[in-house]
């Protein structure tokens, strides 16, 4: 492994239901590196009743963002137990503020940004079913789970993410637009952003690991 590749520090960006959750469980599976979901951790906190995920659960439930120094001051505190390891960040940045912040304490690598068009985030989100502890994610006729509403793993209780309503994915959608946006901006300014288009997570997927062999290779 090239020592770059020992600590990368890499971020996905993508529209809600763009396949983060999917492409960044593939490439911590081939790669080895840590997986970081903002999104993932906010829900367990709220599935345990902690503080945070009283404070947080209205938010997520009516698909808005949480406010930036309540996530930095989280995200922060989750960075640093990964510290040490090279690590894949889902779901943060979000907004400008929060990018700055972030760099401040971490500058990243490479940013890769996935690109699917919103009617076919629209209809799949229709199908997914979540496995809350773990995060993995189902997809009725991509992924389907072995047996109806169970998790593959553990044959625990699938459920369907209160933000996953119609009008929640349109205000997630809108949110994106209007406020993520200028985070890929921000990055390709730094010339650090690679784009990956596709329709389907099995279209991007070849090209991200086309992007990523070559950080990984062997020396
Ligand atoms: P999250 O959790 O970061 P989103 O909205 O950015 O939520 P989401 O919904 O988790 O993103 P994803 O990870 O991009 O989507 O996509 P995914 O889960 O892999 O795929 C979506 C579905 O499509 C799944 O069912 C999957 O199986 C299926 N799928 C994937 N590929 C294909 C395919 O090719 N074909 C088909 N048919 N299906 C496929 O954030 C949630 C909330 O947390 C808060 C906010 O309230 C946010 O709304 N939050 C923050 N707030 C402020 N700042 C931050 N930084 C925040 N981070 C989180
Ligand atoms: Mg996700």
């Amino acid at each position: 492994m090239t020592l770059k590749a020992k600590l990368l520090k890499a971020l996905i960006l993508g529209a809600p239901a763009s396949g983060k959750g999917t492409i960044s469980s593939r490439i911590v599976k081939k790669y080895k590196i840590e997986h970081v979901s903002s999104g993932d951790k906010l829900r367990d906190h709220i599935q345990n009743q902690t503080d945070l995920g009283k404070e947080v659960k209205k938010y997520l439930n009516d698909g808005k963002l949480v406010p930036d120094d309540l996530m930095i001051k989280f995200m922060t505190t989750e960075l640093k137990k990964v510290d040490n390891k090279p690590w894949l960040l889902d779901g943060f940045p979000r907004t400008v503020g929060q990018a700055d912040a972030l760099w401040k304490i971490q500058p990243v690598d490479v940013v890769l940004n996935l690109v699917v068009p919103f009617d076919v985030i629209i209809d799949r989100v229709k199908n997914r079913w979540v496995h809350l502890p773990s995060g993995r994610v189902y997809n009725i006729g991509f992924n389907t789970p072995k047996v109806a509403g169970k998790d593959d793993v553990t044959n625990e209780n699938l459920v369907q993410r209160p933000d996953d309503r119609p009008e929640a994915v349109m205000q997630r959608l809108q949110i994106y637009d209007d406020i993520t946006r200028p985070v890929i901006n921000y990055y390709k300014e730094k010339g650090i952003l690679k784009e990956f288009e596709g329709r389907t997570s099995d279209e991007i997927w070849p090209k991200v690991v086309a992007f990523l062999d070559p950080l990984f290779d062997k020396k």
